[in-house]
């Protein structure tokens, strides 16, 4: 029985990025990437894992779009790899590397599955790397040039662009954790890569959107609504430096306010250089705003010799004592997060649109008998299709959902040993199974609306 139905334009897809996906590494001219790099470094991920050979969806990308219709897609967010347009990150576009998304564009289109590209999902060619990567401003005109060699083939068909995905993990997690390629441990760097990212988006906005009349270009961000552990004032203060670092040090100068100054003075010393204009560049308006949302942030306040940031997120352990439930990740679930999220976005930023651009949950599949049965991952979804919807009814211009992601895939860190997919994959046999998830999601796109698992 329908439960909730979502706007008749509402748009339905899942999400993918191109070294969780597509192997075939050295193939056609690429050349490698950061992650290429980092996954062949021993100790950076699971089990030595590695985006070699992935999920092979290079060689069988039509097969792939069949699973796609079979779902009901009417979207499919995918990846560009730069170092297969550009493979030394900068000069001659490789032919043969625009060939492959120029045909995987037109079976989308044909399929009349409408392609949302990403620009960059973290994987910067090496050579770019080894000239300073994200923290050299030079990789802001390479990156520029490759959203101009993309357009360049694809733009008279694609409608929707995304400069980048997740600048908090590229900046964050790649240059002051370390546990992302490059796996750089300086939080002077990591700002300074983070501002070089936002201004490199700023600068491809006009670019992607002179292709074609109409063109909507966006950003999507991972955004975690912060709460504070506990009432105290200082748990409060936590979660607002959270929030700070997190949401605010990307969406205040995105939206024209700047960085945040309460960061700006935890940051001190650590601020990234920034030239005259860069800012009004960074806040070029935009169509639509990406949303990435996977758990809240439950923050205590803890002493710098802890964390700088002066906060710390609640163990898993504390949030299941709570009664949350926990994913494969340690994530626990939450989606009046999202709710609480994406109003909030329409309240202080006023995006034009909204898309959740990805959202969903690893669990421990097995196969059994053929099937793969994941209840929880179709629960997972339909609570925060819930949160979506009572956002929409209370007038967040959200616009449409991509769940992550269509099929299992290289995890980052965690190689092989998470999977979010709807779709299974078999390693061994690049098998593809659609789990239940798969056959539930199916409905609610051909229903629109929410339907029992
Ligand atoms: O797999 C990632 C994706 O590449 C970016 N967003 C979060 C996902 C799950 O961790």
């Amino acid at each position: 029985m329908a439960l909730t139905t979502f706007p008749d334009d509402f748009v339905w897809g899942t999400a993918t990025a191109a070294y969780q996906i597509e192997g075939a590494v050295d193939e056609d001219g690429r050349a490698p990437s950061i992650w290429d790099t980092f996954s062949h470094t021993p100790g950076k991920t699971f089990n030595g894992d590695t985006g070699d050979v992935a999920c092979d969806h290079y060689h069988r990308w039509e097969a792939d779009i069949k699973l796609m219709q079979d779902l009901g897609l009417q979207a499919y967010r995918l990846s560009i790899a730069w170092p297969r347009i550009l493979p030394q990150g900068t000069g001659q576009p490789n032919v043969q590397g625009l060939d492959f998304y120029d045909r995987l564009v037109d079976g989308l289109l044909a399929a009349n599955i409408t392609p949302f590209i990403t620009l960059y999902h973290w994987d910067l060619p090496q050579a770019l790397q080894d000239r300073g990567g994200w923290a050299n401003r030079e990789t802001v005109d390479a990156f520029v040039e490759y959203a101009d060699a993309v357009v360049g083939r694809l733009g008279d068909r694609v409608t929707h662009w995304i400069t980048h995905n997740e600048p908090w993990c590229a900046g964050f997690l790649g240059h002051y954790m370390g546990v992302h390629a490059p796996g750089i441990t300086d939080l002077k760097t990591a700002l300074q890569a983070t501002h070089h990212l936002l201004l490199s988006h700023g600068r491809a906005v006009p670019v992607l959107r002179s292709a074609r009349a109409g063109a909507q270009v966006g950003i999507t961000l991972n955004l975690s609504p912060s709460y504070p552990v506990s009432d105290s004032p200082a748990d409060a203060e936590a979660a607002k430096r959270a929030d700070g670092f997190f949401n605010r040090w990307f969406l205040d100068p995105l939206y024209g306010r700047g960085y945040p100054e309460d960061m700006q003075e935890l940051f001190g010393e650590a601020l990234p250089q920034i030239e005259a204009h860069d800012l009004d560049i960074i806040a070029t308006p935009t169509d639509f705003l990406g949303v990435n949302f996977y758990f809240p942030a439950v923050v205590r306040a803890v002493g710098p010799e802890v964390n700088p940031l002066g906060g710390e997120q609640r163990s898993a352990d504390e949030a299941a004592a709570e009664g949350r439930e926990i994913t494969a990740m340690g994530w626990e679930v939450n989606p009046d997060g999202l709710r609480d999220l994406l109003v909030r976005l329409q309240h202080d930023y006023q995006p034009k649109a909204i898309y959740i651009t990805e959202n969903g949950a690893a669990f421990e599949d097995q196969v059994v008998d053929g099937a793969v049965h994941d209840p929880r991952r179709s629960a997972y979804i339909q609570s925060h299709l819930e949160a979506s919807h009572q956002a929409l009814t209370s007038g967040v211009p959200l616009r449409g959902y991509f769940a992550w992601s269509l099929m299992d895939n290289f995890e980052w860190a965690y190689g092989y040993a998470k999977r979010f997919g709807l779709i299974y994959v078999d390693y061994g046999t690049q098998e593809r199974i659609l789990k239940d998830s798969a056959l539930w999601y199916k409905r609610v796109i051909a229903e629109n609306a929410l339907v029992e698992p």
